[in-house]
């Protein structure tokens, strides 16, 4: 039988016992850290007890989030590549060299972003409940004392705090911002942004620091099948996520991720529906949805006409488009633009805020409207609409957006005249555009070089 050094209490061990590691230089700090317990800190071991808690559990969420958080961090920068910060837009802000390569955003295929916007917003909703019990199964962890018994387990512990905070603050400025409800009082699109990168280049570290941990637990024996009463914490582990003195289970590893996924399972059933049509009624997190009907023109409306103060007398008979290019300039009315060769197509409007819709449109193609003025392959095209405040008054396209085929100044939907909530008298509508450059109530395109 090998002697336990422990128990036998030789001199001469190196082997730290496992259930107290040792400390590493300054090992004098870290001690007397250890001798000041700060008040509350056994009363939270002694709080959060539960055998289920350990690194099979942790392990099998966090294979879970090391799968699907990757997914919702690409496509969020696709989509801010979407926006095409090189055009000189509203938004998003410059945000100097942290960024990725910026490539014009292609027009097809037409759902591109859709499907990006959709899957970022879709999956950081859905991940909400994963990302809760995940951070449950370690929460002990956070007010583990001595905070530290090393310098690297300081900077694990400060990646741990970004990680942490990082992922909450997406999450919460994400679902706000779904919601419309600007609480905070920065930019959403920037702090957003800055956000992720901080997340990221957490999670990185996370993931190389843990990975090997992953994969030793996801290896040695599974707990899926265990019912509650056969449930017992795992044996003491290295990075002390059993409870020193577990209680007994109430609850099987099996039943907190039926939980976690059951979650997750009804988010994505609220959710769906904000980018599939037919579930439109079924998105009950949209705000947007509550108020459609069921006419051609009844599809969410992202700003209405009245909150742009947008009144009939600017988009009546007085109404007039402006072309410009160079010190060409050409003045239409809607008749006129009725009476150029009009071209129908359906496309989707994707917005920022998560919904999506495909309706449609027609109207007239931007490039002959480009081509009115002599401009026959601009580089950009700069559209303003009659809308004097808010951010999403102007936009800018590339050239590939004005010239594609389907790429419309729309003046009907599904057969009728745009509703005053939806643009009229005209707005623009490319293939995947991001909705919010889908300019609504449009009084000047400017196109250049
Ligand atoms: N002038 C103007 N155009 C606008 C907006 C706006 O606030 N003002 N909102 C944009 C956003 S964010 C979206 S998603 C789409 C929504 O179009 P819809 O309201 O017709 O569905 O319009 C875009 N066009
Ligand atoms: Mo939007």
């Amino acid at each position: 039988m090998p002697t336990d050094a422990a128990t036998a209490g030789g001199g001469g061990s190196d082997a730290p016992p496992p259930r107290e590691p040792g400390y590493a230089a300054p090992a004098r700090l870290w001690r007397a850290l250890d001798r000041r317990r700060p008040p509350g800190v056994d009363a939270v071991e002694q709080a959060w007890r539960s055998p289920v808690r350990g690194p099979w559990l942790t392990s099998v969420l966090g294979a879970v989030l090391l799968v699907t958080l990757p997914l919702v961090i690409v496509t969020g920068l696709l989509d801010w590549i979407a926006y095409g910060p090189r055009l000189g837009q509203a938004f998003p802000r410059d945000v100097g060299w942290l960024h990725p390569p910026v490539f014009d955003w292609p027009t097809r295929p037409v759902w591109l972003f859709r499907l990006t916007q959709g899957l970022h917003v879709t999956l950081g909703i859905v991940l909400v409940p994963v990302v809760l019990t995940k951070l449950w199964s370690v929460v002990p962890k956070l007010f583990a004392w001595p905070p530290a018994r090393s310098l690297a387990q300081v900077l694990e512990r400060l990646s741990l705090l970004l990680l942490v905070g990082g992922i909450l603050f997406q999450s919460v400025t994400g679902l706000l911002n779904v919601q419309y409800a600007y609480l905070f009082g920065f930019d959403f699109y920037t702090a957003h942004w800055y956000g992720a990168w901080v997340f990221t280049v957490a999670l990185v570290v996370h993931v190389a620091i843990k990975l090997p941990r992953l994969v030793t637990a996801l290896r040695g024996p599974g707990f899926a099948r265990t019912p509650v009463a056969r449930t017992r914490a795992e044996p003491a582990d290295p990075d002390g996520l059993v409870a020193r003195r577990p209680g007994p289970a109430t609850v099987s590893r099996r039943g907190v991720l039926a939980l976690a996924g059951g979650g997750a399972l009804l988010l994505a059933a609220l959710t769906v529906g904000q980018s599939v049509d037919a579930l439109r009624r079924t998105a009950l997190l949209l705000p947007r949805s509550r108020r459609v009907d069921d006419g051609p023109t009844g599809f969410p409306v992202n700003r209405t006409a009245a909150a742009a103060g947008i009144t009939p007398d600017r988009t009546g008979a007085g109404w007039r488009l402006t072309l410009r290019a160079g010190a060409r300039t050409r003045t239409l009315d809607r008749a006129g633009l009725l009476a150029l060769p009009q071209h129908t197509a359906t496309l989707p409007i994707a917005c920022v805020e998560g919904w999506s819709t495909s309706q449609t449109w027609t109207g007239v193609r931007l490039r002959d409207l480009a081509a009115l003025v002599g401009a026959g392959a601009p580089a950009v095209a700069r559209v303003r609409s009659l809308e004097r405040g808010g951010q999403f008054n102007r936009a800018s396209l590339h050239g590939g957006q004005v010239t594609d085929p389907d790429a419309l100044l729309a003046l009907r939907v599904n057969g009728v005249d745009l509703s005053p909530d939806h643009g009229f008298p005209a707005r623009v509508v490319v293939p995947a555009l991001p909705g919010v450059h889908c300019t609504k109530w449009v009084e000047e395109i400017e196109f250049d070089g």
